[in-house]
């Protein structure tokens, strides 16, 4: 039995991160946490990796923390927020902070931690007979891994606080309508979808993405004053680099671009 927690597989340009707990519906253990840690910092640190695609082994995607691990006795408290600072929120910073863009494909339930960290990806697609639950409040807890942060602001404060408070499941069709996540797909076509998406940002600008995803990012907080400062900056920079060259001259020329995903420096 293939017992590794994460596995990884690299294709041209990108690499496949697969969460590989799939008897547990791939809930999050420690050994998964620095599994996941460090097949993000490797797929980092590869110049050649341009873009990465998130996604669960067997009919789950991530059913948030293993609780056997995090069992309490009667009497007994446990701090969990040590949990959360040590593993949950570095995850979602370096998710949101990868200097390419983040796909997830998700093939199943994403529950608790496992639907915020879905949704801390840049684009989520998600198989037709998946769901989303906010399954904290059914074990007296709170949305955590950025759920707080990330639900009113895709979908404003009526539906975030009845899915918080109620911790009832949003189908894949549902989360697309809602706007909660960017396509849901055919079962069948989950993974071919993902990949071809990542095949695209692979030979994508990658550096010019990362700008967006900075500017997206740091949108959430700006007023629009700041943000207009902030877009002239990162637009100098996006345009010394030569893929900015690159895709004028191809639109000149009116052939396909040959971005290599470099920086100006
Ligand atoms: C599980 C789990 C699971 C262990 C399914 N653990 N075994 C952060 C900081 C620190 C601590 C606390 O938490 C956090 C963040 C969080 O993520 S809190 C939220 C934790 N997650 C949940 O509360 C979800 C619990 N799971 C469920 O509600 C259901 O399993 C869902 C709705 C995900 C799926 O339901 P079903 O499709 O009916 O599957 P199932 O319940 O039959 O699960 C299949 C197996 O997976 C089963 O084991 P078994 O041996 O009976 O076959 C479950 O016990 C196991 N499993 N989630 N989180």
């Amino acid at each position: 039995m293939d017992e590794t927690p994460v596995r990884v597989e690299k294709r041209a340009g990108y690499r496949v991160v697969t969460l590989n707990r799939p008897q547990r519906l791939n809930a999050f253990t420690e050994d998964m946490h620095r599994a996941l840690k460090a097949a993000l910092d490797e797929a980092e640190a590869d110049r050649d990796c341009r873009t990465l695609l998130l996604t669960g082994a067997g009919r789950g995607f991530c059913a948030g923390q293993d609780l056997n691990d995090r069992l309490v006795k009667p009497g007994e408290t446990i701090m969990l927020s040590a949990t959360l600072e040590q593993y949950y929120n570095p995850l979602i910073r370096k998710l949101r902070a990868l200097p390419f863009p983040v796909v997830a494909a998700v093939n199943g339930v994403a529950a608790g931690a496992g639907a915020n960290i879905a949704l801390a990806c840049d684009i989520v697609l998600a198989a037709k007979s998946a769901n989303f639950v906010q399954a904290f409040a059914k074990i007296g807890l709170v949305p955590d891994s950025g759920g707080s942060w990330f639900l009113p602001r895709l979908l404003g404060s009526a539906r975030a606080r009845a899915l918080a408070l109620l911790a009832e499941p949003v189908s894949a069709e549902k989360a697309e309508n809602w706007g909660l996540i960017w396509k849901s797909v055919a079962d069948g076509d989950l993974m071919a979808e993902a990949e071809k998406l990542c095949a695209r940002f692979a030979a994508g600008p990658t550096y010019g993405y990362s700008l967006i995803k900075r500017a997206l990012d740091a949108s959430e907080t700006n007023d629009l004053s700041t943000q207009l400062d902030l877009e002239r900056d990162l637009q100098r920079d996006a345009g010394m680099s030569p893929d900015y060259g690159e895709g004028v001259r191809a639109f000149m020329e009116k052939r396909p671009p040959r971005f290599t995903g470099r920086n100006g420096g």
